[in-house]
Order: structure tokens, then C-alpha cells, then sequence
């Protein structure tokens, strides 16, 4: 097949990044992604999609490359010539950010000045999408839409927002076709297995089978809007697509407590989870989100997109993947 644009995809390794190569392969796109050199293998969500660069057919190709390297990005730019770019690649954890906030402001924030920057010198016409987040509306009651003021509450939170100022900021002095999606939770099998919904989704499959008796968690009290990142990458593609630029927040309109979702996931295995769970400081952060509802009604009206998994059946299709693992029955991500 003669593949119809070509799209670089930095962070292809993680979750957001596997789904949305698995997209543009069906699309008919030519894939470039970033990946960072590791001593052990770190692709393995993308595995099932690669083929042997020696083969005619093969669409994906894979690099390696840092976000605290520019002039690799120029490289890759000059090499690549990508119609589209999806910024997907940042430190994102916000737990971790407490820890790392040095690291995380030049990786997560830094690192999309120097991509943006690459497009630029490039001279391309390539269209720019940015991963931003609901973490940058942190404080600031829901529900949240494109309109509502930003008040982030963690170092990551902080880094997403000068990245968000600086993609809007090269698509106002450049003229680039730069967007941001601000993307509410959103969560999946392939889901990294340190963040709240997946921790709790292997617990309960791995409690369930008789092989860990307690799972340790911070905060049950925060509410958030999680939706599936199969659907939410679709969102993304989506306002690339559309004639003018434009930032969407991506969510599913409904907001569900970290203690929701545990019910969700231990009563869908038949356990009670209040016999399971423990507390452990050691998850809290300094300052937390307390309460995120996003308001899809643009990306619903200029984009035709609407989320359609809600926290019930995503806390039940985790559950069921994690099982299945368990069993052995598939190691596809
Ligand atoms: P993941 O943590 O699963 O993936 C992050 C990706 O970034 C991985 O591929 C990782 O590579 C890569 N990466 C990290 N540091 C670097 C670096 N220095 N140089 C190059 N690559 C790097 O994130 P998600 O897929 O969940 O999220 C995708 C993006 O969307 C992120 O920017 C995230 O902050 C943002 N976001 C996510 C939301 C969510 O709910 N999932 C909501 C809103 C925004 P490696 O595999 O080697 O670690
Ligand atoms: P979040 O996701 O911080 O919203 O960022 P995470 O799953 O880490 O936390 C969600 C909520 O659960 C509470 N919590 C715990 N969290 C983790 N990770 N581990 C625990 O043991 C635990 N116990 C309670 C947290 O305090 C929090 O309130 C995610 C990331 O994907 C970001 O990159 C993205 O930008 C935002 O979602 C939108």
C-alpha cells in the first residue's frame, strides 16, 4: 500500500502513543516513532505492529531519540519530513513530578519547545498536535472547559501549561497549524501500571487469584473524568484534520471517585474491596487535584467526537484484560 501522509509520533512506546500508531497503520499512514534508547526493551506495547524495516511494505519506522536532545529533533525532522506530528512524549506521572520537578519541567515542558522549534526551522507545513491536560485546570473548580482559567497544582501541571502557552505561542507568531487536546484521564489495558486505575485493575485480578492479599493507595477522594484512550486518540487525529487550529478538551463529561472505581473493579471479580486495601502515605501528593469534569461540548460539535466507554465498563474491560494475562490466555498489551 502507498501510504497516504506520513506522521511522526513521539512517546509511540507508551499507551496513548501505541493506540494512535495502531490508527494511522489503518489509515494508511506512514508511522515514524520516537523511542528512547533503554538497556532493556521498552516497545513492547508497540511489538504486534512492527515488522522488519527490510520488508517493502512496512509502514512503521522506529528512532531513537530524547526530548532533551533539539538537535536530534531537527535531524529527525529534516529526515522524516512528517505531515504530522503528535506530541505525545512527556515524564507523565504527577506523583513522580514531586519528586523530579527539575527533570519534569525540561522533559515534559522544555521538550515541546524543541519540537516545536524543530518544525520551525524545518520550514514544513506540519501540522503540530500537543498533549495537554486537566491537570493544568488543577484547582479550579469543574466543570472545565476551553474557557476555564488554569490553576495547576503540581510541578507536571506546571510544565503542561508552558507547553500548552508555547504550542498556542507558535501558532500565533508563526502561523502554525499547532493544537492542543486537553485530555481528561483516560485509561485502557496498556494502561503503565503505577497510575491509580490500572494498579487497582491488576490487584483485583491478581487478588482474585489468590496470588497478593492487600493493595496500598493515597487518596480515595479525588474525583476524576476517565474515559478510554482507544477512543481518545481518535480525538486527536480528528483535530488535525479540521481547517483551522484549534485547542478541544477531550473527556467524557462524568466524574467518578478513586473509591468508585475500586468498587467497580473488586465487586466485577466478586471481592470486597474494603477487605483488600490499605492506606499508604507514600501516595498522597503536597497538593492533589481534587475534582476534574470535563466539558466535551466543542470537541462534540466541531470534531463529531463523543466519548463512548464510561467508567463502568472501562473499570470492567481493565479487569477482564488483567485476568486474562494472569491466566496466561494473551500477553497482547
Ligand atoms: P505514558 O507515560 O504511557 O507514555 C509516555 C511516553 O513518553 C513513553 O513513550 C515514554 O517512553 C516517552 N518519554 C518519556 N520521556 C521521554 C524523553 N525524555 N524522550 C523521549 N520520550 C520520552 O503516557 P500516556 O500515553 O498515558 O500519555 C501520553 C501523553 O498525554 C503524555 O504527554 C501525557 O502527559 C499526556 N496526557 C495523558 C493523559 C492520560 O490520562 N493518559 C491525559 C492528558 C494528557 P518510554 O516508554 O521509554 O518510557
Ligand atoms: P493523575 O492519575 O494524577 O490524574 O494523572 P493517577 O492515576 O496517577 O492518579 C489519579 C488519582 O488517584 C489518586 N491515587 C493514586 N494515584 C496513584 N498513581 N497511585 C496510588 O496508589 C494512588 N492512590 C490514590 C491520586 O492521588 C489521584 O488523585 C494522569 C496522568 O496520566 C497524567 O499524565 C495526565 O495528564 C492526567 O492523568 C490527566
Amino acid at each position: 500500500m502507498t501510504a497516504t501522509k506520513t506522521a511522526l509520533i513521539t512517546g509511540i512506546t507508551g499507551q496513548d502513543g501505541s493506540y494512535l500508531a495502531e490508527l494511522l497503520l489503518e489509515k494508511g499512514y506512514e508511522v515514524h516513532g520516537l523511542i528512547r534508547r533503554a538497556s532493556t526493551f521498552n516497545t513492547h506495547r508497540i511489538d504486534h505492529l512492527y515488522s522488519d524495516p527490510h520488508e517493502e511494505d512496512t509502514r512503521l519506522f522506529l528512532h531513537y531519540g530524547d526530548l532533551t536532545d533539539g538537535s536530534r529533533l531537527v535531524t529527525l525532522m529534516e529526515r522524516i519530513h512528517p505531515d504530522e506530528v503528535y506530541h505525545l512524549a512527556a515524564q507523565s506521572h504527577v506523583r513522580v513530578s514531586f519528586d523530579e520537578p527539575d527533570f519534569t519541567g525540561d522533559v515534559t515542558g522544555l521538550g515541546t519547545t524543541r519540537i516545536l522549534e524543530a518544525i520551525r526551522e524545518s520550514g514544513l507545513p506540519t501540522r503540530f498536535y500537543q498533549a495537554s491536560s486537566s491537570e493544568m485546570f488543577g484547582a479550579t473548580p469543574p466543570p472545565q472547559s476551553e474557557s476555564t482559567p488554569f490553576y495547576p497544582r503540581s510541578p507536571y501541571g506546571a510544565a503542561k501549561l508552558y507547553a500548552y502557552w508555547m504550542t498556542r505561542n507558535y501558532r500565533e507568531a508563526y502561523g502554525m497549524f499547532a493544537v492542543n487536546g486537553i485530555l481528561f484521564n483516560h485509561e485502557s489495558p496498556r494502561r503503565g501500571e503505577t497510575f491509580a486505575t490500572r494498579k487497582i485493575t491488576m490487584a483485583a485480578a491478581r487478588i482474585a487469584a489468590g496470588q497478593q492479599e492487600f493493595l496500598y493507595l493515597g487518596n480515595l477522594d479525588a474525583a476524576r473524568d476517565w474515559g478510554f484512550a482507544k477512543e481518545y486518540v481518535e480525538a486527536m487525529w480528528r483535530m488535525l484534520q479540521i481547517d483551522t487550529p484549534e485547542d478541544f478538551v477531550v473527556a467524557t463529561g462524568t466524574t467518578y471517585t478513586v473509591r468508585d472505581f475500586l468498587v467497580l473493579a473488586f465487586e466485577h471479580v466478586g471481592l470486597d474491596w474494603e477487605k483488600h486495601v490499605r492506606f499508604d502515605e507514600r501516595y498522597l501528593r503536597p497538593t492533589e487535584v481534587d475534582d476534574l469534569i470535563g466539558d466535551p461540548s466543542k470537541a462534540e460539535s466541531l470534531l463529531g467526537w463523543k466519548a463512548r466507554t464510561l467508567p463502568p465498563d472501562l473499570a470492567r474491560l481493565m479487569v477482564d484484560a488483567d485476568v486474562a494475562r494472569l491466566a496466561g490466555s494473551t500477553d497482547r498489551p
